[in-house]
């Protein structure tokens, strides 16, 4: 029996995802245009929660004030018929040529004054539909060539344009976060802030680096080589997991941006074991909303593309009740005693145990029995043949 998905759920679908009309570097566009509108009606009834958008996904870029607000009402009325929410939003800085060498980097002072411009505006729109993240995928923030960025005056401004952005968001009292993505390279040879790791380190610099945390997304750190659940632990620990991008990935290779679990699924198992019991107690370690970034497959077409929607939500529940079944598991639950993973949260010192205390100890080196340790079995592989016998649903 498949589950259905439900608002409960907080699954949540970027406009630019079912609405991809499947142009890439070597083809043309397989699907006509959608209308975001007819976007938000049919992912409301496959049973999202909300959805994000860039400015453009609703208002093109060339549209003017009068357009703009026409179209701003149709989204807004299509918001309201269904109840969906917008959780999060963002700003194209990519799509348009003038964002060629960048947006908040470009070498060009002009367009960075009309970056930040552009993005304050969509912020506006952003508070006033009640998103309560906003995201920044600096796509187009890097270099094919080193002689033409010099990278330390690139986050120079990079910091500039987000302390900025803060400033703007604190003056006008909107109650809201940002959320930085991090991807390694495409469309740029290079991309500044590579990784969540890269991204948590240029955060740290910020005037208000309270409210600045990150957006992983699955594939970009996979594209990077990084072991995701390992990103999101991280993320997890310096409390900056703001909004996470959740699709699939087939190893390192152009960003493919498939359907969550698509790719890497026992990671993607996993991951989702983290999220849903990896935080005290078991509870959830991440209560924001389960945000998919994907694109359909360019060989899908009509209901191929809602097809694929839903199989996002699916697979999510699916891994979640499975992970539910590892954790409830005693065999499993063994296992992990076994392995000593408990144990790992005993702090190395004793309370009050001080390095002259831990020097006089001998247990601690002159006696310790490094070769009985050495031979330790640690029963990892039996323990994850228990997690890919309950992902299997052998369990
Ligand atoms: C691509 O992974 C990026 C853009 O689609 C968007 O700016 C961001 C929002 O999640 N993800
Ligand atoms: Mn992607
Ligand atoms: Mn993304």
């Amino acid at each position: 029996m498949l589950p259905t998905p439900t608002r409960e759920d907080k699954f949540s679908f970027g406009l630019w995802t079912v609405g991809w009309q499947a142009r890439d570097p070597f083809g043309d566009a397989t699907r006509p245009p959608l209308d975001p509108v007819e976007s938000v009606h049919r992912l409301a009834e496959l049973g999202a929660w909300g959805v994000t958008f860039h400015d453009n996904d609703v208002v093109p870029f060339a549209a003017d004030d009068h357009e703009r607000d026409k179209l701003v009402a149709r989204f807004k009325e299509a918001l309201v018929a269904t109840g969906l929410v917008v959780p999060m939003a963002t700003t194209n800085l990519f799509t348009h040529p003038v964002f060629k060498d960048g947006a908040f980097t470009s070498n060009d002072r002009g367009v960075r004054r009309f970056a930040l411009r552009k993005v304050m505006r969509n912020l506006d729109l952003a508070a006033e539909l009640g998103a309560a993240t906003y995201v920044f995928w600096g796509g187009r923030e890097g270099a094919e060539t080193d002689a033409g960025k010099d990278v330390r005056a690139a986050l120079d401004r990079y910091a500039e344009a987000i302390d900025t952005l803060c400033a703007y968001v604190r003056a006008r009292g909107y109650d809201m976060r940002f959320a930085l993505e991090p991807k390694p390279n495409e469309p740029r040879g290079d991309i500044l802030l590579p990784t969540v790791g890269a991204a948590l380190a240029f955060i740290s610099s910020l005037e208000h680096a309270d409210m600045v945390g990150v957006n992983p997304e699955v594939g970009h750190e996979q594209m990077a080589g990084m072991n995701f659940v390992h990103s999101i632990s991280q993320a997890l620990w310096h409390n900056k997991l703001f909004h996470i991008d959740l699709n699939g990935q087939r190893g390192a290779k152009y960003d493919q941006d498939l359907v969550f679990g698509h790719g890497d699924l026992l990671s993607a198992f996993f991951l989702v074991d983290l999220l849903e019991n990896g935080g005290p107690k078991g509870v959830p370690a991440y209560d924001g909303p389960r945000h998919f970034d994907y694109k359909p497959l360019r060989t899908d077409a009509g209901e191929g593309v809602w097809a694929s929607a839903r199989a996002n939500m699916v697979t999510y529940l699916l891994l979640k009740e499975r992970a539910a079944a590892f954790r409830a598991d005693p065999e499993v639950q063994a296992a992990l005693r076994a392995s000593g993973v408990g144990e790992l949260a005993t702090p190395t010192l004793s309370p009050g145990e001080t390095p002259v205390d831990l020097v006089a100890d001998p247990s601690a080196f002159e006696t310790f029995d490094a070769e009985a340790a050495g031979a330790r079995d640690w029963g990892y592989a039996h323990l994850d043949q228990l997690a890919v016998e309950h992902a299997l649903g052998a369990r």
